[in-house]
């Protein structure tokens, strides 16, 4: 079997400037003044993650007892999530992913949280790529292939670094190892925090303007 990097993953080490970075964390900290941050739990068990979570755009990623899906409304507040960051919708077009994105799930990693090698399943549509941000301390990011078994390697995601999981690259088995604690001076209070932007929904192309004919 080849370890050769899947197709479709395109890693931008250093993408966003510093200023960048500094804009970005700044309106993720309105975002999550406005939606709060919540701990989802495995389904079934309740197992609660060690990440905490909030969203923006029209659509948010929840967990519960019930199940892993997209939803228009905070889980606890019930309110819209907030706007997502006009920059964000810049970023994903400018790296060239179709029609807007339509969530932006934001990720939190105290010192000490990780999350276990999975594969993202729960969008309608898998044509469209995730995009990544990183932002804070850097992660020990682990990558596997389309399937749970065979090899992984781990490459290092740090403060500005965005990653491109699109074409056979977007099915990969992946998970955060470790944060490394003091990496990173971006966030207030250390650790780290992960920005993936994704299509939750098909998007249709829109159809040429029948030429007049004179
Ligand atoms: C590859 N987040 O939110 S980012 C996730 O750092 C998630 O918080 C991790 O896994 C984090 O689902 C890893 C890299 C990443 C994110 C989403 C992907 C890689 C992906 C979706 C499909 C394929
Ligand atoms: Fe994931």
């Amino acid at each position: 079997m080849s370890d050769a990097p899947l197709e479709g993953l395109a890693v931008l080490p250093g993408r966003l400037s510093a200023a960048e970075q500094r804009a970005l964390a700044d309106e993720v900290a309105d975002v999550i003044a406005a939606a709060p941050l919540f701990t989802p739990v495995m389904p079934r068990t309740g197992a609660p993650f060690s990440v905490r979570m909030t969203n923006c755009g029209p659509l948010g990623w929840v967990a519960d007892r019930a199940g892993y899906r997209y939803q228009p409304t905070h889980p606890e507040t019930g309110d819209p999530w907030p706007a997502m960051p006009q920059r964000l919708i810049d970023l994903w077009s400018e790296l060239g992913a179709p029609a807007d994105p339509e969530t932006c799930l934001i990720n939190v990693y105290a010192p000490g949280a990780r999350m276990g090698l999975h594969q993202d399943r729960d969008e309608g549509t898998f044509d469209a790529p995730v995009v990544s941000v990183s932002l804070g301390d850097t992660a020990v990011f682990r990558m596997g292939g389309t399937t749970r078994r065979g090899p992984t390697r781990s490459v290092r995601l740090a403060s500005g670094d965005v990653v491109v999981f699109g074409g056979a690259a977007r099915l990969m088995y992946h998970g955060i190892d470790r944060v490394l604690a003091g990496s990173s001076t971006l966030l207030p209070g250390g650790g780290r925090i992960n920005l993936t932007l994704r299509r939750v929904t098909p998007w249709t192309t829109p159809s040429p303007k029948p030429r007049s004919s004179r």
